[in-house]
């Protein structure tokens, strides 16, 4: 619990044994929950969640939103924590980022990477996420810095709100998009955060989920997606929220 808010950790995992391992070596107390969306995984991470103490759900359809539905489907938490399941998020940043969402009344923070990589070594990626950060910018008028970042806090009421239509890479920039136009319904911030080096390999194909993600910004503004049914139906937060009233 935080400042009376039950925290759950969402993390979609396609072999992250060893990335599990670095998350909880230093993951906060205040969490109380934590999710692991096994995506078809062929090392350990199913076994090495539960050993962690997590709870695992399986998502058989491959794909990172696909399995961040899975998992986002099963938390139970007043807010929750999304981020990879490799290491590169830093878990010591979540106390604050809950700080300032309780204390500032936000809604969905997203965290920003892009003072802290570094720019030489990742370039392709760099320009990668600018350019579809300014598309981003163009056709749909949401200014973010970081539209492909991994890691995100909100308040999970507002999944009733959101429109969330990917199964693939095209998610991270989704949830944002969604969150952060819907101005009246949700208050949204980016805030910055540092990025480490990840445990074990990638899974980011940087051309091929590059391309998909500016070729989804287009299907998605020209009404191509259509509607996907909500993660959360406002009748299953107040069956919540009776016991309490
Ligand atoms: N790309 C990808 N990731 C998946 C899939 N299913 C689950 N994931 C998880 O989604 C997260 C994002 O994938 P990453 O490989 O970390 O992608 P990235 O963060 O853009 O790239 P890195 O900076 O190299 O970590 C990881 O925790 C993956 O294990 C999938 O089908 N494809
Ligand atoms: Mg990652």
């Amino acid at each position: 619990m935080y400042k009376n808010h039950r925290i759950s950790l969402v993390m979609p995992c396609y072999n992250e044994e060893r990335g599990l391992r670095e998350v909880y070596r230093d993951l906060p107390a205040c969490v109380d929950e934590v999710i692991v969306a096994d995506n078809n995984s062929s090392d350990c991470t199913a076994a090495v969640a539960r050993e962690l103490g997590a709870i695992v759900v399986a998502e058989k359809r491959q794909g990172y939103g696909a399995a961040y539905k899975t998992g986002l489907r099963r938390a139970t938490g007043d807010i929750i924590i999304a981020m990879d399941g490799d290491g590169t998020y830093p878990r010591n940043f979540i106390p604050i980022l809950l700080d300032v969402m309780i204390d500032e009344g936000f809604d969905f923070i997203t965290c920003d990477r892009t003072g802290h990589k570094d720019k030489r070594s990742n370039w392709l990626r760099v320009f990668g996420n600018d350019v579809l950060n300014w598309f981003i910018l163009l056709i749909y008028w949401v200014r973010v810095r970081d539209s492909q970042s991994g890691m995100w806090v909100f308040r999970r009421s507002i999944l009733q709100y959101l429109n969330l239509t990917s199964d693939g890479m095209a998610f991270s920039e989704e949830i944002k998009l969604e969150a952060m136009s819907k101005k009246k319904l949700v208050r949204s911030k980016e805030l910055p955060i540092y990025y480490k080096e990840r445990h074990g390999a990638s899974k980011l194909h940087i051309w091929r989920d590059g391309l998909s993600n500016l070729l989804f910004l287009f299907r998605k503004r020209f009404g191509m997606l259509g509607t996907a049914p909500p993660l959360v139906e406002p009748r299953e937060l107040n069956l919540q929220k009776e016991p309490n009233a």
